[in-house]
C-alpha cells in the first residue's frame, strides 16, 4: 500500500545520526517525572469526579433520587396510562438498556416512547438527540422535575409528560412498573418476569449480582487504588463462577422461566467481553470462556426482540470515546465479532435433560 509522504522540512536528519542539540532538551528522566506527576493529579481530580470513592478507594454508586412508582391505587398521581410516559435511555448504558429490554418482552413500544440521549464528551452531561420539554440536556430536564436538583443526572429516567417531572430514575424500579403495571396496554400482559412463587429467588440472585457484578464491573473500572480494584475483581469472578455453575442445572437463573434477574444479568454480560473487560480491566476470563455463561447470553440476547434493543457502536463509542480518564488517548476499539451471539445456544431443553438424567 502506497505511503503518504511526510514532509521533513525543518525537521531534517537523513542519516537517523544523534543531534547535536541534545543539551538543549530537558533529561528525559526529568519529562517522565513531571508527567506522570501532572498526569496523576489531574487523573485524581477526574476520577474524583467521575467515581465517587470512600477512603479506600472503592467505588461509591451514589443512590437514586426519584423513587415514585406508577399504579392504579387511586392516592397515586402516576396512573397507568397509554402514550403518558417517556423512558430518557443512553444506548451504551446498561441500566437503562434494562428498562428496553423489558418495554420490549412486554410489548410496550406503542405505550411507552424513547427518547435517546448521548454523553457529551466536554461536559460530561447526557445531551438529548432532539429538543423534549424545551430541553436539551438531561440536567436540564432535572431542573425542570426538580428546580434546584444537585444530584447526578443520570439515565434511565422514567418520566411524566402529564405532571412533568421525573417519576422514577431508578433502573431497578422501572423495570418492575413496567412488568407490572402496564398489563392493560401490553402486547404481552401474560409474562410476568417477577412472578409471586420466585421473587424470593429473584431478589436473592438480584442482590448478589448487583453488588459484584452490575456494580462490580464498575467497581473495578473506577477503583482508586490497586488493593480496591482487586476486591472488586475477585468478588466479580467469584461471583461470574457461581452463576455459571448455577446455569449448568438451570437453563435461566431461577429455573425454566426468564425472570427480571435475567434482564438484569444479561445488560452487563452484554457489555462484558465489549468493554469491561478490557477498559473496565475484568479480564481474568470473557464471558465466552465460561461453560455456561456464553451459550446463556446467546438465549436471553436471541429472545424476540431482544437483539434490536442492543447497540454495539453505541457502547464502545460511550464508554472507550466518554470516560475520558480510563482511556484518554479515545480510541474505540475495533472488535470484538458478535456474530455468534446468533448462532445456536443449546439451552431449550436444559431443564427438561437435567430431570431426565437424575
Ligand atoms: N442506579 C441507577 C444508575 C444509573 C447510572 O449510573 N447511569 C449512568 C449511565 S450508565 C449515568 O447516567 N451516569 C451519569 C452520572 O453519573 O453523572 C440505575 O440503575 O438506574
Amino acid at each position: 500500500m502506497p505511503q503518504p509522504t511526510v514532509s521533513t522540512q525543518g525537521n531534517e536528519n537523513p542519516n537517523n545520526q544523534p543531534t547535536k542539540n541534545k543539551g538543549k532538551s530537558l533529561p528525559s528522566g526529568l519529562i517522565i517525572k513531571l508527567g506522570k506527576f501532572v498526569w496523576t493529579t489531574l487523573w485524581q481530580i477526574m476520577m474524583s469526579k467521575l467515581a465517587p470513592r470512600n477512603q479506600s478507594g472503592e467505588y461509591i454508586r451514589p443512590s437514586s433520587q426519584f423513587r415514585n412508582f406508577i399504579s392504579t391505587e387511586v392516592e397515586n398521581p402516576y396512573q397507568p396510562a397509554a402514550g403518558r410516559y417517556t423512558l430518557y435511555v443512553g444506548l451504551g448504558c446498561p441500566w437503562a438498556h434494562r428498562t428496553l429490554v423489558v418495554r420490549m418482552l412486554k410489548g410496550l413500544e406503542d405505550v411507552i416512547s424513547v427518547v435517546i440521549a448521548s454523553p457529551s464528551p466536554n461536559q460530561g452531561i447526557w445531551v438529548l438527540n432532539q429538543e423534549q420539554e424545551g430541553c436539551r440536556s438531561l440536567p436540564e430536564l432535572y431542573e425542570l422535575a426538580e428546580p434546584g436538583y444537585s444530584g447526578r443526572c443520570t439515565v434511565p429516567v422514567l418520566w411524566d409528560k402529564q405532571t412533568k417531572t421525573i417519576v422514577n430514575n431508578e433502573s431497578a424500579e422501572i423495570i418492575m412498573i413496567l412488568n407490572s403495571e402496564f398489563n392493560e396496554f401490553a402486547k404481552n400482559p401474560l409474562l410476568n418476569l417477577y412472578p409471586q412463587e420466585l421473587k424470593e429467588k429473584i431478589d436473592i440472585w438480584n442482590e448478589k449480582i448487583y453488588h459484584a457484578v452490575n456494580n462490580g464491573v464498575y467497581r473495578c473500572g473506577f477503583a482508586q487504588t490497586q488493593e480496591a480494584y482487586e476486591k472488586a475483581c475477585d468478588e466479580l469472578f467469584a461471583t461470574l463462577d457461581e452463576i455459571d455453575t448455577a446455569l449448568e442445572m438451570s437453563r435461566y437463573l431461577c429455573g425454566d422461566k426468564v425472570t427480571l434477574a435475567d434482564v438484569r444479568l444479561f445488560t452487563t454480560l452484554f457489555r462484558f467481553d465489549i468493554v469491561y473487560y478490557g477498559l473496565f480491566k475484568c479480564n481474568r476470563y470473557r464471558i465466552k470462556d465460561y461453560r455456561n455463561l456464553g451459550f446463556y447470553l446467546r438465549d436471553l440476547y436471541q429472545l424476540p426482540g431482544v437483539a434490536d434493543t442492543c447497540d454495539l457502536e453505541s457502547v464502545k463509542r460511550d464508554y472507550y470515546g466518554n470516560l475520558f480518564p480510563l482511556n484518554p488517548g479515545g480510541i474505540i476499539p475495533s472488535g470484538p465479532d458478535l456474530r455468534s451471539l446468533l448462532e445456536p445456544h443449546g439451552r431449550e431443553n436444559l431443564c427438561k435433560d437435567k430431570a431426565l438424567q437424575d
